[in-house]
């Protein structure tokens, strides 16, 4: 079977992308899931929570040492609004869903990516993802970890999105 955090370099590669709650308060979800969606890539896990303190700590747990930390933490769960979580599956869906974000800074993403064409200031910046293979098995574990919350299935359109050369 498939480990829930999928298998890299695969077809079965898989990431954790969220909408944070600023993206969530605009009504940015729909257009979110819409980018990847359309691209061909599989949703296999989909949640809506405000996420505790402990799972925004331990989220964010490289950046503990930063000034903006504890603004960030906050802003993540203070309930304004809830996160969606999602993890996406397909070909270098890692890489190619930080490609999709855009900059982490969105005065430097590009028009055409998520946060280039929807946001500003990099304290606002609408959407997370997963920044490598070790990330993603950490954030897949940490945000889905229970029993269940990703679904394997097999999409009809498979043969007509990847091919295996
Ligand atoms: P990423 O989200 O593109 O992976 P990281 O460097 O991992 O970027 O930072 C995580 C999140 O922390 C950013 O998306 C942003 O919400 C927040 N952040 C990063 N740098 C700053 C900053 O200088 N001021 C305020 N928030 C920041
Ligand atoms: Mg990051």
């Amino acid at each position: 079977a498939v480990p829930i955090y999928g298998v890299p370099g695969t077809a079965k590669e898989r990431t954790f992308i969220a909408v944070k709650p600023d993206g969530v308060q605009r009504g940015l979800v729909s257009d979110i899931i819409s980018r990847f969606e359309r691209r061909g890539y599989k949703l296999v896990g989909l949640k809506l929570l405000v996420p505790s303190v402990g799972l925004a700590k331990e989220h964010y747990a490289d950046l503990s040492s930063k000034p903006f930390f504890a603004g960030l933490v906050d802003y993540m769960t203070n309930g304004k609004a809830p996160v969606v979580g999602m993890v996406w599956e397909g070909p270098a869906v890692i890489k190619q869903g930080r490609v999709m974000l855009g900059a982490t800074d969105p005065k430097a993403a590009g028009p055409g990516t998520i946060r280039g064409d929807y946001c500003l200031t990099i304290g606002r910046n609408i959407c997370h993802g997963s920044d490598s293979a070790e990330s993603a098995q950490k954030e897949i574990e940490l945000w889905f970890g229970g029993r269940g919350e990703v679904v394997d299935w097999a999409s009809n359109n498979e043969e007509w999105v990847v091919s295996n050369n």
